[in-house]
C-alpha cells in the first residue's frame, strides 16, 4: 500500500492525483499517528488462514464481500462510486481486504486537514478507525473487491461530513484518541 498527499486538482476521482512535488509520501509513523494500520497478505497462496488469524486476534467477528464493478452494480455503479467518495466517518472501524482490482481510500489528518491518499491493491488489509474523515474510489480499472470485516453486526451508516459529524460521540473520541 502507497500512501501519499492528495494534489487536491480538479479532475477524476479514479485518477492517482499525486502530483505534489518533492516527497509527498506519507510513512507508515504518520499513518500511526491518525491510528490507520495496514498489513499485506498476498492473496495468491491461501491468505484465508491469515486473515481468520487476524480476524481472531482482534475480535472481527463478521465478514461478507462487496463487488464493485459495472458487471456486478449495472446502472448502480456510478452513482454508488460517488457515495463512497463523500467525506464521512462511521462509529466503527471500517475493515477492508482487497482481492482484486484496486482503488484509493483518502483519509483526513487532522491536524492539517489534508487527505492521505492511501494507494490499495491486492493483498492489502487495511483499518481506519472510526471517526476519521475519509472516503473511497476505485481507480481507473474501475473494479474493486474486497472483504469486509466487522467486529459485530454491520453497521452501514454513513455519517457525513457537518455540524453534526463534528459532534459525534465516536469523533470526540477519535481526536481524542490522536492528540
Ligand atoms: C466503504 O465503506 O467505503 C467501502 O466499502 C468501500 C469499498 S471497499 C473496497
Ligand atoms: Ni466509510
Amino acid at each position: 500500500m502507497h500512501a501519499y498527499y492528495f494534489d487536491n486538482q480538479p479532475g477524476d476521482q479514479r485518477l492517482p492525483h499525486h502530483n505534489l512535488e518533492p516527497s509527498s509520501s506519507v510513512d507508515v509513523e504518520t499513518l500511526k499517528r491518525i491510528k490507520v494500520e495496514s498489513w499485506n497478505i498476498p492473496v495468491e497462496k491461501g491468505y484465508e488462514e491469515k486473515l481468520d488469524d487476524i480476524a481472531k486476534e482482534r475480535a472481527y467477528k463478521n465478514r461478507d464481500v462487496i463487488t464493485l464493478s459495472k458487471e456486478n452494480l449495472g446502472e448502480d455503479f456510478e452513482e454508488k462510486i460517488k457515495v463512497f467518495y463523500k467525506e464521512h466517518i462511521h462509529e466503527d472501524e471500517e475493515i477492508r481486504y482487497i482481492l482484486s482490482g484496486g482503488g484509493f481510500f483518502d483519509v483526513r489528518q487532522a491536524s492539517t486537514d489534508a487527505w492521505i491518499r492511501l494507494a490499495v491493491s491486492p493483498g492489502d488489509l487495511l483499518v481506519i478507525p472510526a471517526g476519521i474523515y475519509h472516503r473511497f474510489t476505485v481507480n481507473e480499472g474501475n473494479m474493486a473487491q474486497a472483504v469486509r470485516l466487522f467486529k459485530d453486526e454491520p453497521k452501514w451508516m454513513a455519517i457525513y461530513r457537518g455540524e453534526e459529524s463534528d459532534a459525534n460521540p465516536h469523533r470526540i473520541e477519535y481526536l481524542k484518541s490522536i492528540a
